[in-house]
């Protein structure tokens, strides 16, 4: 019988790291405690470690005279232009830590793949303090180089971006984009001529706090793309849970030495979304009725995923949630799903634990 393998990516949990990492050179040093008392830390700051060359580990490889697999092109390909941005390099704020997205899609049918990266925001830009981050779509020129046409194209977004799906749910043969966001969500039609229009009112699928990886599949068989979407923490962008609020839940995590936010653990989750495909343009929210929507004590989901996991031909939802239960619904054929989590093992680790799952990965066995 043919089967999938699974992989639920486990994340930057706010594990307590309790040794001390040997700087260049000198021995390891003891272990120490938590410097908090509670929560999360992971010790003092340290000097960065360095390879024989004084590089930071993380500025290139420790083997000179190795080969050269993959060159970094992006400047020559004209994609340095774009600027990620998520908040301030402090992360006080847990919606300053997560995103953002890309999606490759062949928008104009010439045959080349193009790239959208989502974008994040700052506090500034959602007061209209500053202009906000852009998203980039960037056309392929056939020669190895690329141009932003996010602008022309009607796809900046200008909200706080969290994740992209493409999917031509509409069966025109044109792709189109599902960007998900802090705040209400876009759903990019393809106009078939370079251009798109967001449509995600008047299709039904806006939604509005904090909504993360979303996916397509057609569940119920008719033909048409359905979309989920899962729900990460309910968010009050006045009022965000902060050391500096004194929040119980984010009063005693550090980095290094250094004070951070502390993960979603204590704050409210946000539900899921199923939506149903009408095929006219609009989808209807069946959550609830489908049996996935995550809504009596929502965990904090960060990725979706149809797949066929039992191999009876029908899509069944993955859902990796950081820090609570990872969710496997299987599709029973009728429009719900059973709650299959923990039965099959993929609600929890091997120990009984739940993960910072943070993606989605599937394979087929080779
Ligand atoms: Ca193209
Ligand atoms: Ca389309
Ligand atoms: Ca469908
Ligand atoms: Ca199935």
């Amino acid at each position: 019988m043919r089967c999938f393998a699974l992989w639920v990516v486990a994340g930057s949990g706010m594990q307590s790291i309790k040794a001390q990492i040997p700087s260049n050179g000198k021995s390891p040093a003891p272990p120490v405690a938590d410097q908090t008392g509670g929560g999360s830390a992971s010790g003092p700051p340290r000097a960065p470690v360095t390879d024989a060359q004084h590089r930071p580990i993380t500025a290139g490889g420790f083997v000179p005279s190795g080969p050269s697999i993959f060159i970094d092109d992006t400047k020559q390909a004209g994609l340095s232009v774009f600027h990620h941005q998520m908040g301030t390099p402090q992360k006080k704020y847990i919606i300053e830590t997560i995103g953002s997205g890309v999606g490759l899609l062949d928008y104009d049918h010439d045959g080349w793949l193009d790239i959208y990266l989502v974008n994040g925001s700052t506090y500034d830009a959602m007061s209209g303090k500053t202009t906000p981050p852009y998203a980039a779509l960037f056309h392929n020129n056939h020669d190895g180089t690329f141009t932003d046409v996010a602008e022309k194209a009607g796809v900046t977004n200008g909200r706080w971006g969290i994740g992209v799906t493409v999917a031509d749910y509409d069966n025109d043969g044109w792709p189109d984009l599902y960007v998900t966001n802090f705040g209400k969500n876009r759903l990019y039609h393809n106009n078939h001529d370079g251009t798109f229009t967001d449509v995600a009112e008047k299709a039904g699928v806006a939604l509005g706090n904090w909504s993360t990886g979303s996916t397509w599949g057609d569940y119920d068989g008719d033909g048409r793309l359905d979309l989920f979407v899962p729900g990460y923490v309910h968010y009050d962008i006045a009022h965000p849970p902060s050391q500096d609020a004194g929040d119980v839940t984010s009063r005693f995590c550090s980095f290094r030495g250094v004070k951070t936010m502390c993960g979603p653990s204590g704050l409210k989750g946000e539900p899921d979304h199923l939506f149903h495909n009408n095929g006219d343009g609009t989808f209807t929210d069946v959550s609830e009725k489908a049996g996935v929507a995550d809504s009596k004590s929502p965990y904090f989901g960060l990725s979706s995923l149809f797949i066929d996991v039992n191999n009876d031909g029908k899509l069944d939802l993955l859902v990796a949630d950081d820090s609570t239960p990872n969710y496997l619904y299987v599709n029973k054929g009728d429009g719900t799903f059973e709650d299959d989590s923990y039965a099959s093992g993929y609600a929890l680790d091997a120990g009984g634990r739940e993960t910072a799952s943070m993606g989605i990965q599937t394979a087929l066995p080779q």
